[in-house]
């Protein structure tokens, strides 16, 4: 448990740290550590060597001969940035300041949206830490570095078996002077379900305190009364609360009237009374078309009082139009990812947009070479993680039919693969687009996509149909998540979902219509607290390990036992995390600032009766033996 309360502080890649400190911290002498971070992190390393990581075995490998990803040399010492004018200032300083300005401001997105719409969120925090730097110091007037939040909390710990909140620690302190930002679903959280009000409170809390200084609050069903807990969190925490409308559908398209102009201006002017500072404009599937983002965004400016920021995916291929005939509408921010981590499900082309409006009176005044430059480093990095791209290759109109939200289309695909339904593609996508209809046309996007999408795999995996699943005469076990949406366990869409699927999913039971948090009992934290400190021998639980625990109990207990056996495993290289290391090869990894562990490894020996292989290494120049089991 040493190891464990040492790692929690902020220490990897954080000058903060000083010899002293173990000296002033007593607390992390109270367990006895069994055995070293060395000889944890060997064991890993051995472990991957043998039998091979379970994410990235049968998947495309990086080229042999990649080279470790090149940072960038910093040009200038950090100036002041939008976080300074946040600290300064506030977030409604910050909301007059978009307002006044001219160029079109800009988020990069790369280390959240773009990674978990291309590489399934699999993006290891040391290839984000190492190249912060050079965001703060040749990039300082990016509007903010979208970097927390989505589905890269849960991936965090769950299969890249890192701490969320360290990553989100290590950034802000590497980039003091730029705004971080995040995805939070409002009363899901950074989950999947509804969550009760004082742990939405809580994890809000958190997450600025750990260095969230721009909050992108949504709800699935765009239901603004189930965003105001989260919106609040936001305001009291003295961040920027960006209330945020999904935008569906097509306002031009007369058939499809209930997401027409008039709907998103009433929403938009409701989140502006809930005390939002921003607007987000959510295109999260990548829908709005250019024609349509010149009529939405004009009608925003007009008839709403705040600075509007617009985040849309490039599935279709026309999201650099889209971005541009917003900005020639008064939008204020866009995001955009850095161009290797962009197009296809991702964002539109940072450098790209950048350049399209060079000498127009958007012009951003971002650094071309700067966004090159980070966006080599990028290239670098993707190639590390071949085993996680989609494949998608071209761009997908589809995306019109289906709807799916970047982050699922690709997901999807692979999930309808995994279960043999890869030639029905076309009928998954046109199974998604039944469902919604089935639904009442609702919002997609997480979580609300996620029920829609098991719904379609359903029915395209047992030959259904629409009619067959809306006959009251055909017996249908609908997913979990169906029933569970059904019952007002996500809140409710504009206009409710529809009586006839609420009683052919329901049957006789009653769904809830109110707020869900209004019927969630609020958790006792120190009691929460003290059970998990429980299960963990007596470890010292602090308030982010407590908030990761109360949004995903399972996957935080299963990190912490997966963190004893294996020790700080983020500050492994990429390559070596996934595939483990060749005879002959050496890395080093530095587990706190100024403690590096220097390893080679020398050979592998034959499997023996048990089973079980030596790995022979060096550690900083000492002979050092590892057994592990071969499960191969
Ligand atoms: C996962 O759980 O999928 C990813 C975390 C890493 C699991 C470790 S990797 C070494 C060892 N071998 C396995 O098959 N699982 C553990
Ligand atoms: C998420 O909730 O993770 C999303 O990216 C939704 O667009
Ligand atoms: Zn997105």
């Amino acid at each position: 448990a040493f190891v464990e309360n040492l790692l929690k502080h902020p220490t990897f890649l954080n000058n903060q740290y000083t010899t002293k400190f173990i000296d002033e911290t007593p607390d992390l002498f109270k367990f006895s550590k069994r055995r070293d971070r060395g000889t944890k992190v060997l064991t890993y390393i051995a472990d991957i060597t043998v039998n091979g990581h379970p994410e990235t075995a049968d998947r495309p490998a990086p080229p042999a001969d990649l080279k470790a990803p090149k940072t960038p040399e910093l040009r200038a010492d950090p100036a002041a940035g939008t976080r300074t004018l946040l600290e300064a200032e506030g977030p409604q300083a910050v909301a007059d300041w978009m307002k006044a300005q001219k160029q079109l401001l800009i988020t990069d997105t790369t280390m959240r949206d773009g990674h978990q719409s291309l590489l399934a969120t699999r993006m290891r925090s040391i290839d984000m830490i190492k190249v912060a730097p050079a965001y703060a110091a040749n990039l300082p007037s990016l509007f903010s570095v979208e970097c927390w939040g989505g589905a890269t909390f849960d991936v965090a710990y769950r299969f890249l078996q890192e701490c969320p909140w360290q990553r989100l620690r290590d950034l802000r302190s590497a980039m003091p002077n730029v705004m971080t930002q995040m995805l939070l679903r409002a009363s899901n959280g950074v989950g999947y379900t509804n969550y009760p009000d004082n742990v939405v409170q809580e994890f809000v809390r958190q997450a600025a305190a750990s260095g969230v200084d721009v909050f992108r609050v949504f709800d699935s069903l765009n239901w603004v009364e189930n965003m105001r807990v989260a919106m609040d969190a936001v305001v009291e925490a003295g961040k920027v609360c960006e209330g945020t409308v999904c935008y569906t559908g097509d306002i031009l398209n007369p058939d499809r009237s209930k997401y027409d102009l008039k709907y998103y201006v009433g929403m938009a002017k409701e989140l502006e009374a809930a005390g939002a500072h921003v607007l987000g404009l959510k295109d999260m599937a990548g829908l709005l078309k250019p024609s349509a983002a010149r009529v939405l965004v004009k009608a925003l400016k007009e008839e709403v009082g705040l600075p509007i920021h617009f985040h849309t995916h490039d599935t279709s291929g026309i999201a650099g139009a889209t971005i541009l005939a917003a900005a020639d509408a008064g939008v204020d921010a866009v995001d955009a990812a850095m161009d290797a981590f962009s197009g296809g499900t991702s964002q539109a082309c940072l450098g790209s947009v950048v350049e399209a409006l060079r000498n127009t009176d958007r012009d951003t005044g971002l650094d071309i070479g700067a966004i090159r430059e980070v966006s080599n480093y990028w290239e670098g990095v993707r190639h590390q993680y071949a085993a996680f791209e989609s494949g998608l290759e071209a761009p997908a109109s589809e995306v019109y039919l289906h709807e799916m939200p970047g982050g699922q289309f690709t997901n999807l695909k692979a999930q309808a693969r995994s279960l043999g339904l890869e030639e029905k593609w076309p009928d998954v996508a046109q199974s998604y687009a039944d469902v919604n209809q089935m639904f009442g046309d609702i919002v997609k996007v997480t979580p609300s996509s996620k029920v829609v999408g098991d719904m379609a795999l359903m029915m395209v995996s047992q030959g259904l149909t629409r009619d067959e699943v809306e006959d009251p005469k055909t017996d249908v076990a609908f997913p979990d998540s169906v029933v569970d949406m059904m019952r007002g366990n996500l809140g409710q869409p504009p206009g409710g979902f529809p009586d006839s699927i609420i009683k052919k999913v329901l049957k006789d039971e009653a769904p809830n219509l109110e707020r869900p948090g209004k019927h969630l009992a609020p958790v006792d934290l120190e009691a929460a607290r003290a059970e998990l400190s429980k299960e963990l021998d007596g470890f010292k639980v602090d308030d982010e390990d407590l908030n990761g625990y109360l949004m995903y109990p399972k996957v935080f207990l299963d990190y912490m036992g997966r963190h004893r056996q294996y020790g700080p495993v983020r500050t492994l290289p990429t390559k070596t995390f996934f595939y483990g290391m060749e005879p002959g090869e050496e890395i080093s990894a530095e587990i706190d600032p100024g403690k590096t562990l220097e390893i080679r490894l020398q050979a592998l020996g034959e499997t023996d009766e048990n089973g079980e292989v030596k790995v022979f290494f060096e550690l900083n120049g000492q002979p050092r033996t590892i057994r592990v089991p071969n499960r191969l």
